[in-house]
């Protein structure tokens, strides 16, 4: 298992946050996510092996968000 912390810009509320950790938590591979408004980031808990981390970056940025930082672990 890996994780990964994105710093994430584009959310304006709470509601752009569950919209998040639920297109993460839709893909094959993601364990666990969770993403804040407030914190302005998301947590990734996924299987490298069936997702890379640029898969999730994509399915994000394609929702309309920007991943503006990465960080494992
Ligand atoms: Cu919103």
């Amino acid at each position: 298992m890996n994780t990964a912390t994105f710093k994430i810009e584009g959310m304006h509320c709470d509601g752009c946050a569950a919209n998040i950790q639920s297109l993460l938590e839709r893909k094959a591979g993601v364990q666990k996510a969770g993403a804040s408004f407030k914190e302005g980031e998301a947590r990734i808990l996924y299987d490298s092996n069936a997702v890379t981390e640029e898969q999730l970056v994509t399915a994000i940025e394609n929702s309309g968000y920007r991943v503006a930082n990465r960080n494992r672990g």
